[in-house]
């Protein structure tokens, strides 16, 4: 416990002091000034504390995907003497069939292997250090950070059947709430009963309201009538949840699309969000599916879901390279808190780290 030590030095030195003062009767702005510095020392440990449980988490989720890609890596530079053709392809084929994608391997070998060169490394166990600098760089390209602008923030949620849209804006919803934003939810996924049912338990369980119409209803018509309740509520947070979609299905996509402009007629000073929510267990089909809905409505972020029960974690990487969006969130279980905000130096450690 740094800061723990840190107080406890200073209230040492602080009696030390003490003593001295009490002939003397001096002081108090040093005093203050030290209660400033263990304040900041507090959170800053806390904030310390907050990024190790982020990291345990993460790592714990790709306990598979580490199974899969790491511990290979491990065993091939333990078996390597010079670093030689053979181990490129090696690390080339641990890499694709992590799902990294072929056409973001080679770009990270072309990476790699240059700075070998250029850096002289004799050593296959330097390329460790050198493949996770290049992950992160490659994941922090299309970081960014959301802020909102005008209110209420539209997050519409989009993604094929299954991929965990719902329990995604679930866990959202919640966290919002946790923050202190007034957050309305709204059930624009009208295709089965079930769904807005689902919702609406998952909305009780996080205490946050929602806009619902029955089941086969018109969409568009949920949105709106949730935006103008938005509005009228003064809700921070809209989020939107939609149907799953088929990616062949055009009319279904014509859908979401006529909900995204919706949003933009109904607010359009707003700068909304549209977030995809992808299964990491599905792999390179992932990126398909983006490109379709990149289509249909634009995308600004990924939300990759059940990244805790799948071997195909590089498929974060297919992300960054091939689509060039940031991956907003992780899902790394089934329950409220297993949403995590994405970070590229953390995803790196959990990956690469000890
Ligand atoms: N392990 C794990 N399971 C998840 C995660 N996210 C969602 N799930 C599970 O995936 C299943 C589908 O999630 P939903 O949220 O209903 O998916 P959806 O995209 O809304 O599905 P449709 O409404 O049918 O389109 C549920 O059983 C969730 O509990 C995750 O991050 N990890
Ligand atoms: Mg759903």
């Amino acid at each position: 416990m740094a800061w723990l030590d840190k107080i406890k030095g200073r209230k040492k030195n602080e009696s030390a002091e003490n003593e001295a003062a009490a002939t003397e009767k001096v002081i108090t702005e040093p005093e203050a000034a030290s209660n400033e510095e263990m304040t900041e020392d507090i959170s800053s440990e806390a904030e310390e504390k907050r990024k190790r449980g982020w990291l345990d988490k993460i790592r714990n989720s790709l306990s598979k995907t580490r199974r899969n890609l790491t511990d290979k890596i491990e065993g091939l530079v333990k078996r390597t003497g010079d670093i030689d053709d053979d181990f490129w392809e090696e690390l080339e084929d641990i890499l694709i069939q992590a799902d990294v994608g072929v056409k973001t391997t080679l770009e990270l070998i072309k990476n790699i292997r240059s700075r070998v060169k250029k850096e002289g490394i004799k050593e296959a166990r330097e390329v460790i250090a050198l493949l996770r600098a290049e992950v992160e760089a490659m994941l922090a390209a299309n970081e960014t950070e959301t802020v909102p602008a005008g209110k209420p923030h539209v997050i519409l949620v989009v993604g094929v059947n299954g991929a965990g849209k719902t329990t995604s804006i679930a866990k959202m919803a919640n966290k919002y709430k946790n923050e202190k934003q007034k957050v309305l939810l709204a059930a624009a996924d009208t295709y089965r009963a079930a769904a807005i049912d689902q919702l609406q338990t998952w909305a009780d369980r996080a205490g946050v309201e929602l806009i619902k119409h029955n089941e086969g209803s018109d969409p568009g018509a949920v949105v709106f009538d949730a935006i103008a309740a938005a509005k009228a509520r003064k809700n921070d947070i809209l989020i939107i949840d939609t149907a799953g979609r088929l990616q062949n299905k055009t009319n279904l996509m014509k859908e979401i699309s006529k909900v995204k402009k919706i949003i933009e007629r109904e607010l359009p000073e707003n700068q909304s969000e549209v977030l995809l929510v992808l299964d990491a267990a599905t792999g390179q089909n992932a990126i398909s599916q983006a490109r379709l809905f990149q289509e249909a409505t634009g995308i600004s972020g990924i939300i990759l879901t059940k990244l805790d029960g799948t071997a195909k974690g590089g498929i974060v990487l297919a992300i960054a390279d091939e689509l060039k969006l940031p991956v907003k969130y992780v899902g790394v279980g089934e329950t409220m808190d297993d949403l995590r905000e994405f970070s590229s130096a953390v995803f790196a450690e959990a990956l690469f780290g000890e």
